[in-house]
């Protein structure tokens, strides 16, 4: 799972990427694509772990890639280096600078958050509308404009020049196949972060920004970066009294991964062995010969079936064999559609 982190310079982008991956190692200055990976915090992981004993776990991770820091001088060039690290992420997250004042402790109006959004928002539709042009020109030349990759790439075009993210438009998946090649930037599912100034962090601050985000099927999370990477340079043992002041709930991290989840429409599930123990992201709706794929793609190809039952019961009656012994593990076919939380077998041969 891949999701990018974009922003305008100054913003923070730095730090969100710093607090999300817990790494206080990052350059102030951005070099080459930082890259870093967020490891869930997965209690039913861990109990499968305390039940099972394996010989080491595997927890799912987020890749975070941090695509550039927009500025309004840079043009061109920051653009295709943002498109050229966006190149197959799942989901993308924009940086908001809410932070302003003395100190930088205030929050900004949110006209002004509001107008930084729309800002970002023309400049990855302007980015997109490139490839799109060009094409068209190619088409036009070859006098293809009735063709249908002309009829549907117009119609993009339309969309972009509105100013309106292609991921907005209803398209057929067939038309979505055929676009996937060029990797447009506003047709990632999104997530916008506004990263609040400390003085009133804690608080609800933009709910006019959550309303807009929320029409347009964008999830929304509010931030204080700097509170939260202060909190992260001090020893885990001695941050208690810090974690009662407002905002410093340090559950940003977890509140970004249930928001992936949810934006995605994600499942975990589980394959546990005395060798490991490990969690998997699918899509919902994923079967089980395609979850077979995701393990191994000769699992796929040799499926068989499935064993399945969902973690709780596996940590309640003890363990793989005993579940077995007592009958409790299902057998499903390759339809099966995998559960959240489910642990899974896969019976194949080759
Ligand atoms: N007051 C306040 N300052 C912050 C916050 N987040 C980041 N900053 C500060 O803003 C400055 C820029 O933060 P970065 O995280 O480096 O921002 P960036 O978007 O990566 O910008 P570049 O410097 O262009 O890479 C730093 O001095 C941060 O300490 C915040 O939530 N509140
Ligand atoms: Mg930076």
């Amino acid at each position: 799972m891949k999701v990018g982190l974009a922003g305008y310079s100054g913003s923070g982008v730095t730090t969100i990427l710093s607090l999300l991956s817990e790494d206080l190692s990052l350059p102030e200055k951005q070099t080459g694509p930082e890259i870093r990976y967020l490891k869930l915090i997965d209690k039913r992981l861990d109990s499968l772990v305390d039940v099972c004993r394996p010989k080491k776990h595997t927890t799912v991770q987020i890749e975070i890639v941090e695509l550039g820091d927009l500025g309004p001088e840079e043009g061109g060039g920051i653009r295709s280096q943002i498109v050229s690290r966006a190149a197959g992420l799942d989901a993308m997250a924009l940086v908001l600078r809410g932070f302003w004042g003395p100190r930088a402790s205030q929050c900004r109006p949110a006209d002004e958050i509001l107008e930084e959004m729309s800002s970002l928002s023309d400049e990855f539709c302007l980015t997109d509308l490139l490839p799109v042009e060009s094409r068209m020109e190619r088409l036009a030349k070859e006098g293809k404009l009735a063709s249908r990759e002309a009829v549907l790439l117009e119609k993009i075009k339309a969309q972009l020049e509105e100013g309106d993210p292609i991921r907005n438009m209803d398209l057929a998946a067939g038309d979505r196949k055929d676009i996937s090649g060029y990797q447009f930037l506003t047709m990632y599912p999104l997530m916008v972060i506004a990263n609040v100034g400390e003085r009133e962090a804690g608080e609800f601050i933009y709910p006019e920004l959550e309303r807009k985000c929320s029409d347009s099927g964008s999830s929304y999370m509010e931030i204080c970066g700097l509170l939260e990477m202060e909190l992260l340079e001090i020893p885990i043992e001695e941050r208690g009294p810090f974690l009662k002041d407002p905002g410093l709930d340090m559950q940003s991290k977890e509140r970004f991964v249930s928001l992936v989840f949810r934006m995605l429409d994600l499942v975990t599930f589980y394959t546990v062995s005395d060798k490991e123990v490990r969690g998997w992201v699918v899509p919902e709706g994923t079967t089980a010969v395609q979850a077979a794929g995701r393990i191994h793609t000769d699992m796929e190809r040799g499926f068989i079936r499935a064993e399945a039952l969902s973690w709780d019961e596996l940590c309640s009656i003890g363990g793989l064999a005993e579940a077995r012994g007592s009958g409790e593990l299902r057998v499903e076919g390759k339809d099966y559609v995998i559960r959240d939380g489910d642990v899974i077998q896969i019976r194949f041969n080759i």
